[in-house]
């Protein structure tokens, strides 16, 4: 495999890990704990793994001789910078363990382990995935582990391969799921721990314990990467208003640290919009006001950050949404004998006036779009719908009013581009690399201690690597009861950007300056090798929140 000369050096670099993984660990454990909320209930649901103290790694000075053991590794959901470097920690720290430890990677996420598709990840396949992007080593999958069936089919194969300990690499719903199935695991007496790892780009699985998920470094360095460059053209060229959609499926975490890192003229946050009852008219109106006193000055450019979940988040188009599926998944059959040409005006007819009168008012494209893509469960696909063309469609069409009416003077052209992929799997910033490797190495500790039903923690990750905690937390201690598909389930707590929080504050003080100075910042492409100030920052957001 032809190998390019950055990918040669960096399969050399030494991740940096907490001093106290650096020799033989001693496990200490903290108090009991207790989740969130709805204590009773969380209790009842994991008799077996509930209320489990967190635990601290320390340096130890005796070296203990521990038996070999076999562990499987299951990479699960989207695809996260240094879900290689987890695996690699692992399996170097049950090999410091005893040598003849195995590592079984399943493939294709949670469905190899249900389908018993497995392969042993020997040193030579770890040593060729270090310090790189992607998940490619084992592959990832949506497959969701909840059913008993899954966990005794499971159970098969991890006892055929004889292993004592699963790690799951996840985001909030998968981390859950490990739980529930470290608590069948134990309640049946398996023989079988189970340990989690906070995965996501969408920065949305961290709470007081777990400070961030891997991932999001480095694929918000990508994307403030690309639209510090699209910045600099757009103040070269001043033409243009860039409409940038950026992923995170539903929290706002990327887009405001991609609004930290790069300054832009406009950045709009799903959380506030919720919180603030904003219509798609009021965030219409916010953008073209910001477009139209730009122009006044003479500069008819600049850039607008979308977060990718916004639609969700507008409360006006969650009520329109939620008739639509219904209205659809009753009258299905109907809709489908009408004229497609005639489908918009169909639906208008049948809707309530507050969801009509906002459905006339949507550009044609996303109308259909609404009314067409359905997933499996019959719900509207928002992640397809294209923000950044909604928005500035309807930007322009605001505008071209104001124009008539006197209000506005200047010229529109914009362009648009949706960051998503484009950093999922970019080779781990020095941060995710070493948080990531630790991770693993944590996780590895977990097991040789005996712990399940655990995530792997590492913490004070805004100082020098050196001072980082290693650690356990009890997954239990994270979660809560919330209503999904219509029933109470235990999950953890998914982290929405905080409107009082000090990274929205932040921006928040900042951002009317931004949008009329033109202050736009470039931060460059991530560099992996050279002083620490410039390779090792963490993301503004950490800094932010971790400011003592
Ligand atoms: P995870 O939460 O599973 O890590 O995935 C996050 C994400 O990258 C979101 O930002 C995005 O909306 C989604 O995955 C897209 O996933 P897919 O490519 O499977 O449609």
């Amino acid at each position: 495999m032809t190998k390019s000369a950055l990918q040669i050096a960096r399969a050399a670099y030494q991740p940096k890990v907490p001093a106290a993984l650096k020799g033989a660990v001693k496990a200490v454990d903290g108090a009991y704990t207790e989740s969130v909320a709805d204590q009773d209930d969380i209790k009842k649901l994991f008799p077996n793994t509930y209320g489990m103290p967190v635990v601290t790694f320390e340096k130890s000075n005796e070296k203990k001789e521990l038996p070999a053991m076999n562990v499987g590794v299951i990479l699960s959901g989207g695809q996260a910078p240094g879900g290689h470097n987890v695996i690699a920690g692992l399996f170097d720290g049950i090999k410091a363990n005893n040598a003849a430890s195995r590592l079984y990677g399943f493939i294709l996420g949670p469905g190899g382990l249900i389908d018993h598709k497995y392969m042993e990840l020997t040193a030579d396949i770890i040593d060729e995935y270090r310090n790189t992007g992607g998940f490619d080593m084992i592959g990832s999958g949506r497959t969701k582990l909840e059913t008993k069936e899954q966990f005794d089919k499971g159970l098969e194969i991890l006892k055929e391969l004889d292993i004592k300990a699963l790690v799951i690499i996840g985001g909030d719903d998968s981390n859950t799921n490990a739980c529930v199935l470290a608590e069948y695991y134990k309640a049946i007496n398996a023989g079988v721990q189970v340990i989690g790892c906070p995965k996501t780009i969408d920065g949305d699985l961290k709470n007081e314990q777990i400070e961030t998920s891997f991932g999001f470094d480095t694929a918000c360095k990508v994307y403030s990467e690309v639209i510090g460059n699209i910045q600099r053209d757009c103040n070269s060229a001043q033409k243009y208003w860039h409409f940038i959609k950026l992923m995170g499926r539903s929290a706002s975490h990327i887009a405001l640290e991609c609004a930290l890192q790069t300054q832009p003229n406009i950045c709009i946050i799903s959380e506030e919009v919720e919180e603030k009852n904003m219509s798609l008219d009021d965030i219409v109106t916010y953008i073209a006001g910001i477009v139209a006193k730009r122009a006044a000055e003479g500069h008819n450019f600049g850039t607008v950050l979308i977060p990718e979940g916004l639609i969700e988040f507008v409360p006006a188009m969650k009520r329109l949404i939620a008739e639509l599926n219904d209205f659809l998944a009753k009258h299905d059959a109907e809709f489908k004998m009408i004229k497609k040409s005639e489908q918009r005006a169909y639906i208008i007819s049948k809707l309530t006036k507050e969801n009509s009168d906002l459905y006339a008012s949507l550009p044609e494209g996303v109308a259909r779009q609404l009314s067409l893509d359905r997933d499996p469960h019959g719900n509207v696909q928002v992640s397809l719908i294209e923000t950044e063309k909604l928005l500035s469609e309807m930007v322009g069409k605001k505008l071209a009013e104001w124009k008539a009416e006197g209000k506005y003077v200047g010229k529109f052209a914009a362009q648009h581009h949706f960051f998503g992929y484009e950093g999922r799997c970019a080779a781990p910033s020095n941060y995710d690399a070493d948080y990531c490797y630790s991770l693993g190495y944590t996780a590895s500790c977990l097991i040789a201690a005996g712990k399940t039903g655990y995530m792997s923690s590492v913490r004070n990750t805004t100082a020098p690597a050196d001072k980082w905690i290693a650690g356990g937390i009890p997954v239990t201690m994270m979660m809560n009861m919330e209503k999904r598909h219509g029933e109470m389930k235990p999950v953890i707590q998914k982290a929405l950007v905080k409107l009082d929080g000090a990274p929205f504050k932040k921006f928040a003080a900042n951002r009317d300056e931004w949008a009329m100075t033109t202050s736009y910042v470039y931060p460059g492409p991530i560099q992996y090798f050279g002083p620490t100030e410039v390779c090792d920052e963490p993301t503004k957001t950490l800094q932010l929140e971790q400011a003592k």
